[in-house]
């Protein structure tokens, strides 16, 4: 069987442990590789190859490591179609959209910090003729990168980029639900010339190896995505060790529909919203408030074009929906969908497992489902779910909408339809969410601050925020 190897020092090597743990391809419902459960020692030898790399690495000129992190990047868009499968083997999503979301957005993310590391300057402050203040942003260090399972490679990149960028060696963790593609990175940054050292890629479970890298001392740094609730364990390790802390977590996003919204737009964009990567996204809109004239028409059109779904092998390329990452999500999203019947909601489509004859008959495969009739405070609606799964509610008021959408303990994303310019303003600067879409959903600019409020997390990411995170700013007064 394949084994996974961890990237530490520039070479690909076993486990100190000589320990493995079984990977699955969710798909099929059975193990096809091995992932390293590694432990705090490959996290110190980790750590002791990032150290010694950093003097060299942070000393380089920033246009030769934008060079090498393009090299890397060339070689992604090189590998996009064997990227792509191995994604969806490891993950379950369906080939298509790795094709276009995962692998595509893995190859931006170090395209833009490549190119950001150069365009990058600090500020300057002129305090009238008595004094000039400059900003020294010197990389932190090594900083530690652990990602989530449900966009592996895009997230794995998307914390990794901006680190290497601004000059930080790194220690990361890929989610070991999902290591496939982070190992296949590690060749490429090997191809690409990176030199040892500078990332090191170590594989294993959260609560050995992941903690490891959150309690290591010469870890200054530590950039997480996840669920919140590890989030929440991981800032109480880190917060008295003074580190630096971006935490990416949950939601529960309300999407709202005005009734005077574009009909076709908001209809095929919140299916999306909905189902897209299996509900697997952290900014889906799982929660669709739809305005009282619209509700009816809304909920029928939703549930019709939500039936017409394909329910699949990942594999093939009419497959929209592709199977749950692992059979305990599987069964924490069948639970939900049974806490949301005993709560009086009515399952108006889906709302059970799948089994795909053929080679997924043993797949985690779960059917797109709409509920109605909750309300907005039950659990059902409070809790995240992370699968297929959407509630609809009614509305009649913008200030009862807001109510409904604030109601949650997160505030990542929301997605607001209308026509009316003053009303998306307005509802846009109510709703407490680190990320408002106006009539689309997932449109991204690298360079706009990314993250959430509330229980969704701590810090931003993206452009120039990403940078200055994995940098320690210095200010120089120099008086006149
Ligand atoms: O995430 P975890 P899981 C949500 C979603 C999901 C839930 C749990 O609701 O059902 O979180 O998913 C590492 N110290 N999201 O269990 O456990 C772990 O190995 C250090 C939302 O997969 O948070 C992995 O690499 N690291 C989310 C990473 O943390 C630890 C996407 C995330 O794992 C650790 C995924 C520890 N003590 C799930 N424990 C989003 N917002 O995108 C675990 N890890």
């Amino acid at each position: 069987m394949e084994k996974i190897y961890n990237y530490i020092n520039g070479a690909l090597v076993e486990p100190v442990s000589a320990q493995y743990i079984d990977n699955y391809m969710p798909a099929e419902g059975r193990v096809y590789s091995l992932i390293p459960d590694s432990d705090k020692r490959d996290v110190a030898n980790a750590v002791t190859a990032a150290q010694a790399a950093f003097e060299s690495w942070s000393g380089m000129t920033v246009e030769h490591r934008a060079a090498i992190l393009q090299r890397v990047a060339d070689l992604i868009d090189r590998d996009l179609d064997a990227l792509a499968l191995a994604e969806s083997i490891d993950n379950g999503k369906p080939v298509s959209l790795a094709k276009v979301v995962d692998i595509p957005r893995a190859s931006s993310n170090m395209r833009f910090y490549a190119s950001g590391a150069i365009h990058f300057a600090s500020e300057t402050h002129i305090t009238g003729k008595e004094a000039v203040n400059y900003t020294l942003r010197a990389p932190v260090g090594v900083a530690g990168c652990i990602s989530p399972w449900n966009l592996p490679l895009y997230l794995f990149t998307w914390k990794i980029a901006p680190a290497l960028a601004a000059g930080c060696t790194v220690v990361a963790k890929p989610s070991e639900i999902t290591p496939m593609t982070a190992f296949l990175f590690s060749k490429l940054c090997i191809e690409a010339g990176l030199p040892a050292g500078v990332l090191n890629i170590v594989h294993g479970v959260g609560p050995k190896a992941g903690q490891a890298i959150v309690e290591h001392p010469d870890i200054p740094a530590i950039s997480f995505t996840g669920g919140t609730v590890t989030g929440r364990s991981i800032a109480a390790t880190a917060a008295p060790m003074f580190k630096k802390l971006s935490l990416e977590l949950g939601g529960k996003n309300p999407n709202i529909i005005f009734a005077d919204c574009d009909w076709e737009q908001a209809l095929a964009t919140s299916l999306q919203s909905s189902f897209s990567n299996q509900g697997e996204i952290c900014l889906c809109g799982s929660r669709i408030f739809v305005e009282k004239p619209i509700y009816e028409k809304f909920v029928a059109d939703f549930v019709k074009r939500t039936k017409e779904l394909t329910v699949g092998d990942p594999l093939d390329s009419n497959t929209r929906i592709g199977s749950l990452v692992s059979q305990a999500h599987m069964n924490k999203v069948l639970s939900y969908i049974d806490l949301a019947r005993q709560e009086g909601g009515a399952i108006l489509t889906g709302g059970k497992r799948v089994i795909i004859p053929g080679r997924c008959e043993s797949g985690y495969f779960v059917e797109p489902t709409v509920i109605t009739g909750l309300d907005h405070q039950c659990r059902t609606n409070q809790e995240e779910i992370f699968g297929p799964v959407v509630t609809i509610m009614p509305f009649e008021t913008e200030e009862e909408v807001l109510r409904y959408a604030n109601s949650t303990p997160y505030g990542l994303s929301a997605t607001i339809w209308t026509e009316n310019l003053k009303r998306a303003h307005r509802v846009a600067a109510g709703v407490k969410s680190g990320i408002i879409w106006v009539n689309c959903w997932l449109f991204r600019d690298l360079r706009t601050p990314f993250g959430g409020m509330k229980q969704s997390g701590v810090g931003r990411e993206g452009g120039w925020e990403a940078l200055r995170f994995f940098t320690e700013a210095k200010n120089v007064c120099i008086k006149l």
